[in-house]
């Protein structure tokens, strides 16, 4: 099979596994997601994924973010310097691309937008992506120019509350529009590349473009 024609079958095999799962869900947690207050949805009913079952315990007097690969300036962030950055808040919906219909979250993020960082480290004209690892090991990819996009966020709060422990606390990514795999949890390091590094989704036949 080409690749195009495997990432179909891929899609089709994902599909219909997702539709099998829906028919297990009972009502009660189907209505859970439409539940929700002020549109949001209540931390209880907010779905939880990730590849491996290590839940890393990161603390904020400890917490590190590397910035660095091919860039003018490398950087260590400790949380006090990401919280005294300039802050926006975004609402959006986190939706996970294996059952975008149930595993979804309306919140509202607040975070430093991931350009400003950007801005700091000074990229070399050959970036093509922004490598994100969780502290558990987790890796994903984003395209330079989507992660220079002003929404695209370093978020340490959601619903104006610190970011649970199971949705990544301290830091995590969220890019809004985009599927939720390029949304790393215990965001730990950036690393910027002219290589075409794939993420772990990534590599795995899911979209590099992750647009929803
Ligand atoms: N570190 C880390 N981040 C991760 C993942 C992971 O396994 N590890 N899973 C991704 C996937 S596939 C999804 S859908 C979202 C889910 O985020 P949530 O658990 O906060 O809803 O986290 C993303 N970020
Ligand atoms: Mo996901």
């Amino acid at each position: 099979m080409g690749l195009v024609k495997r990432r179909d079958f891929l899609k089709l095999l994902i599909a219909s596994t997702s539709l099998l799962v829906i028919g297990k869900l009972s009502v009660q947690e189907c209505s859970n997601f439409q539940q929700a207050q002020n549109g949001l949805t209540s931390f209880g009913a907010w779905y939880v994924v990730q590849y491996s079952n290590v839940v890393p315990d990161l603390v904020t007097k400890n917490y590190m973010l590397t910035v660095d690969g091919e860039v003018e300036n490398p950087l260590t962030l400790t949380y006090d310097d990401i919280i005294k950055m300039p802050s926006v808040k975004v609402k959006d919906t986190i939706q996970c691309v294996s059952d975008p219909l149930f595993l979804k979250a309306n919140v509202v993020w607040t975070g430093v937008p991931l350009k400003y960082i950007i801005d700091m480290v000074k990229p070399k004209p050959n970036v093509i992506k922004v490598v994100s690892y969780g502290a558990e090991g987790y890796i994903a990819d984003l395209p330079i120019e989507k992660a220079m996009e002003p929404n695209v966020l370093i978020a340490y709060e959601v619903d104006g509350q610190p970011l649970p422990r199971v949705h990544g606390y301290p830091v995590r990514l969220a890019v809004p529009g985009w599927w939720g795999y390029t949304y790393t949890k215990w965001l730990v390091r950036l690393h910027f590349t002219s290589k075409n590094v794939l993420g772990y989704w990534e590599s795995r036949g899911y979209p590099d473009d992750a647009k929803k």
